[in-house]
């Protein structure tokens, strides 16, 4: 069975997306992934560090007919975020830590994005993911047409810049597709010189064992031997911030849930060394933070403090 929106439908099912929160959405065909050897090399060369999920889910990631059967799209969207300084008291807190966890936000809309589609090819199949599954949602976007996978990694797109969440559905209809468009980047790299930990091997191509974002979000325990987190408390944006693309076209932040909280500003340097697993747990309800425990802010909070001295 050959399940297919038309253009006329899809328009409408954009316009609705736009209401939803996601002011940008395009669409790829689904087809063998052009990078996959160079996938294939991230995970063989380690630099997914101890992501083992990432790993783990690798042939599902370069396959999306290995989550939904018959898959023949994936719809990409983009939700941006704060492109201004986010500071957690004394440190710096990485921008899509300002407000509410993205991943709960999201997926409820894109969800009934996904029920939408139900509706409208009755019969067919999707499934919504907000960096919830094994999508690489990158890839998806550049080849949809929203961006480019700019040197420093990240999706960058000609409207919002960096600092947008992607979101992603698979899904078994075909529908009417993007243009992916060369990369904006040019002779600039101002990411790969302004990185302090050297995590870019190459230009796109980011190292988790040498980035901040990773050793304040993703790592267990100890800090590794040599790691310096810079200033940063969970997160890190200094490949972003540097970027000429995120201040010239950010926007406006659509979800009130994704505004930085004034209580994160205020908090002094006491208040964080004395940090309580209740103020914590109050501090960062619903907010990603609290995907590094407790435990995993007060390291990083120490570390910091250890650097004042
Ligand atoms: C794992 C992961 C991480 C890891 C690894 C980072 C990485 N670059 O892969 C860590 C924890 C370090 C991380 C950090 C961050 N992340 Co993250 N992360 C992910 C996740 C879950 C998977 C990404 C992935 O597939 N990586 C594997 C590699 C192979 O994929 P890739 O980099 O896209 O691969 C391309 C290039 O590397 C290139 N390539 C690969 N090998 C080679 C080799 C050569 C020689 C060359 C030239 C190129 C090249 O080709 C590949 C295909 O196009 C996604 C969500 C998702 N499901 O996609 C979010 C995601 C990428 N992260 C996101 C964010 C916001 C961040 C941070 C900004 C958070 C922060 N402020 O701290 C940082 C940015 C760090 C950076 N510069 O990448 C957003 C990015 C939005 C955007 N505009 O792109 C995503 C999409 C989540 C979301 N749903 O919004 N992240």
């Amino acid at each position: 069975m050959n399940l297919q929106l038309s253009e006329p439908a899809y328009q409408r099912f954009r316009e609705q997306a736009v209401e939803l929160g996601f002011p940008q959405m395009a669409a790829a065909p689904v087809a063998p992934i052009v990078n996959e050897r160079r996938i294939r090399q991230w995970v063989e060369s380690g630099y997914h560090a101890d992501m083992r999920w990432f790993a783990n889910n690798l042939e599902k990631r370069l396959d999306p007919r290995l989550v939904v059967p018959n898959a023949k799209s994936v719809i990409v969207t983009l939700t941006p975020y704060t492109a201004n300084e986010v500071r957690l008291g004394p440190f710096k807190l990485a921008r899509y830590a300002a407000g509410d966890d993205y991943h709960d936000v999201l997926i409820r809309p894109l969800r009934q994005l996904c029920d939408r589609l139900s509706q409208l090819v009755p019969g067919s199949n999707a499934r919504a993911y907000v960096d919830t599954g094994p999508v690489l949602e990158r890839y998806w976007a550049e080849q949809a047409g929203l961006g480019w996978i700019g040197k420093n990694g990240n999706l960058i797109s000609r409207t919002f810049g960096s600092t947008v969440f992607l979101s992603a559905i698979i899904t078994d209809i075909v529908v009417p597709y993007g243009v992916p468009h060369a990369p904006f980047c040019g002779s600039c790299r101002a990411c790969l010189d302004a990185c302090p930990t050297d995590a870019f091997p190459e230009p796109g191509l980011v190292d988790s064992n040498r980035c901040i974002s990773y050793w304040s979000i993703e790592v267990r325990g100890p800090l590794p031997g040599g790691s310096e987190l810079h200033d940063w408390v969970f997160g890190c944006d200094i490949c972003q911030e540097v970027c000429p693309w995120t201040h010239k076209f950010a926007q406006p932040v659509l979800f009130d849930q994704f505004l930085p909280r004034p209580s994160y500003r205020e908090l002094s340097q006491r208040e964080l060394k004395d940090l309580t697993v209740d103020t914590f747990r109050n501090l960062f309800r619903k907010s990603p933070i609290k995907r590094s425990k407790h435990a995993g802010i007060t390291r990083n909070i120490n570390h910091l403090l250890s650097r004042q001295q």
